[in-house]
């Protein structure tokens, strides 16, 4: 009997169970995703706050903050992005620590008790409002109440109220267009805005930075406002059917007939850009070093360049040299690609440096800048007016001025003169032959470096190291004019802007130069074998001649007639060693980073026709009184 009541007990058990089990096995009404998962980051070094922040148009920008845990008055470094704040934040590996959201130079910041503030500019990402490239300040180029630097008030007047754990000083920082975000919180500045870091920044994007240089449309470039500005979210990816940019640009012929066929005339920034071709006050409005000269420099800033930045090497010198009367200014320039400031930097390309440049420049000067002025009783530290590195001899320097030479300085830019039989000389030409004369021909254009020419942001891309490639590619061109000087038996040290000074001619009607200044190293060098006869470019650029007389007023170039162009050069800090030769190359493109020039004057080349496109013979005058040469900024020491 017994038997009969364990054997009903034990059924029921397993009913029950079964039952049990058949609840646990059933899944919930509604999924197995809650409607609201609170992830537990206790363990975490930091806590990440997301906030909504209303600017005085009421227009709110996602903003997200990430707090050192334990952290108390505490500065706030503030980077105001259009390449999303999330992204810049994020626990990328999902992980605990501080490295797991930031890259190197902000991970280095928020270790040194530093609260990191990212967030989406307007119109961008997660935030309201309307995106405009580079939004001009309130004035003649934007008729709104608001701006960057509007909203970089707005922003830091939240934060110092919202952020109990800040003590209520804020830096702004951000590399190349976060760097020009970080110069127009510059303007009007908020009261707590104490220290400012603009990295590589977009300043004056028609003379040097991203979309032209001196007038050269930089077509690589066309990706770019593509993915910026075809979706909120750069979600619309730049697509080609070519790995060769070079074909794809050489098949549609002008940058304006790719943009036509890449559906970009829906686009209101292309069709700016595109219908200013001449620096004219669309450009000149924009000039941010201009901006910033109407008014002293306030606040604390580090004007960060460097010495091979391909996207804006022209920025940080020029906003550097528009204020740089006040003791609130410093420049640094590093031997960096666009942006290597903010990560390991041991090396470029070939360049070795012995030693973590990017560190060393963060670690001595940016960081202990910082403190001195975001801290709460920090000691003060006198932060060098100049702190440049040598390339040649790999080592820091500081310096009261920059440049050490130039038009007008102290020392004044010693002359390298274009000379006969592909020679240099210091000294002026007097006889010999006139001219050297090459067929430029846009069917076959001078290539900024080796083909195959990969779009920039390509992935694999090694676009950020275009700048040090070998150039013995060109200078085997018949269409390159290569001039190279006798071996050096003593150090040549460049310290500022070469300036080119051409003596030239044309058969069309119009053309662009480019200027190369290159050190050529010995043809034997056994502490790196591979560099033997290397061409280092040490700064390169080019200049539309159409724009020879006046950046705003094109005009046709009398063809057979020698004339005069100036084309300053990027900086540099560089030694020529004992045993190098100073190399000059000039050349009439530079595709496809650049536009082919048609060299017929068209009223705009963006939408040059293909018969406009003609083969021209230059010719580069090295006479007495007709001379070619680049005034080189030479230093004693
Ligand atoms: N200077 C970068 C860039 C701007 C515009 C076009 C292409 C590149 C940058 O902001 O990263």
């Amino acid at each position: 009997m017994r038997g009969i009541y364990w054997f009903a007990a034990m059924s029921a058990v397993a009913l029950v169970s079964s039952a049990a089990a058949a609840q646990d096995m059933s899944f919930p009404k509604g999924g197995d995703i809650p409607t609201k998962f609170s992830p537990v980051r206790d363990s975490f070094a930091y806590v990440k706050r997301e906030v909504e922040i209303p600017m005085r148009d009421r227009v709110t920008l996602h903003t997200v903050i990430l707090v050192p845990r334990g952290a108390t008055r505490a500065p706030m470094m503030l980077d105001r992005t259009p390449y999303s704040a999330d992204k810049l934040m994020t626990d990328k590996s999902g992980g605990p620590q501080i490295e797991d959201a930031l890259f190197p130079s902000y991970a280095e910041l928020a270790h040194g008790g530093y609260i990191m503030v990212a967030q989406d500019v307007r119109g961008k990402y997660k935030s309201k409002g309307d995106y405009v490239m580079n939004r001009p300040l309130v004035g003649p180029l934007n008729a709104t109440k608001v701006d960057h630097s509007t909203d970089a008030y707005d922003t830091i007047e939240w934060l110092v109220k919202h952020v109990p754990e800040s003590n209520g000083r804020v830096g702004t920082i951000g590399t190349s267009y976060d760097g020009f975000t970080t110069l127009m919180s510059l303007v009007n500045p908020h009261p707590a805005l104490k220290a400012a870091v603009p990295i590589n920044p977009m300043v004056d994007v028609w003379k040097g930075d991203d979309w032209f240089h001196n007038g050269a449309f930089r077509q690589e470039m066309m990706s770019y406002v593509y993915s910026q500005t075809a979706k909120t979210d750069s979600s619309e990816e730049w697509y080609s059917n070519r790995y060769d940019d070079y074909a794809t640009f050489m098949h549609y012929g002008s940058a304006g007939a790719l943009a036509t066929a890449m559906g970009m005339d829906q686009l209101p920034f292309w069709r700016r850009v595109s219908q200013h071709p001449a620096y004219d006050v669309f450009w000149q409005g924009q000039a941010v070093d201009v901006i910033l000269a109407r008014a002293p420099l306030t606040v604390p800033t580090l004007f960060v360049d460097a010495q091979w930045d391909q996207e804006d090497i022209y920025g940080a010198p020029a906003a550097y040299a528009a204020v740089k009367s006040s003791p609130n200014a410093h420049f640094v320039m590093g031997p960096w690609y666009h942006g290597e400031a903010n990560s390991e930097a041991s090396s470029l390309g070939v360049l070795d440096y012995g030693n973590d440049t990017g560190k060393a420049f963060r670690s001595t000067v940016m960081i202990p800048f910082l403190d001195a002025h975001l801290k709460d009783g920090a000691p003060a530290v006198v932060t060098p007016a100049v702190t440049v590195y040598e390339t040649g001899t790999n080592s820091w320097h500081n310096y009261a001025e920059w440049p050490r030479a130039c038009d007008g300085c102290a020392t004044p830019l010693k002359p390298l003169y274009l000379a006969g039989n592909a020679s240099l000389s210091f000294s002026q030409p007097v006889a010999g032959t006139a001219y050297d004369e090459y067929v430029s021909d846009p069917a076959k254009p001078v290539t900024y470096r080796n083909r195959p020419n990969a779009e920039p942001y390509a992935k694999g891309s090694t676009w950020s190291k275009w700048l040090v490639d070998d150039q013995r590619f060109a200078s085997a061109r018949p269409d390159v004019l290569t001039y190279t000087s006798d071996v050096l038996t003593a150090p040549v040290h460049i310290a500022g802007q070469p300036v080119a000074h051409l003596v030239a001619s044309t058969s069309g009607s119009d053309s662009d130069w480019v200027v190369k200044l290159i050190d050529v190293y010995p043809d034997q060098y056994p502490q790196k074998p591979e560099m033997g006869g290397y061409e280092l470019a040490v700064s390169m650029d080019v200049l539309r001649g159409r724009y020879r007389d006046d950046p705003a007023r094109p005009t046709p170039i009398p063809a057979g007639q020698p004339i005069a162009y100036k084309l300053v050069l990027p900086n540099a800090n560089h030694v020529f060693l004992p045993g190098h030769r100073i190399m000059i190359q000039v050349q009439s493109s530079w595709f496809p980073l650049y536009d082919r020039n048609p060299q017929t004057y068209v009223p705009n080349i963006f939408f040059a026709k293909p018969a406009d496109y003609v083969k021209a013979t230059q010719r580069v005058f090295h006479a007495a009184g007709q001379a070619s040469y680049v005034a080189l900024p030479i230093v004693g020491d």
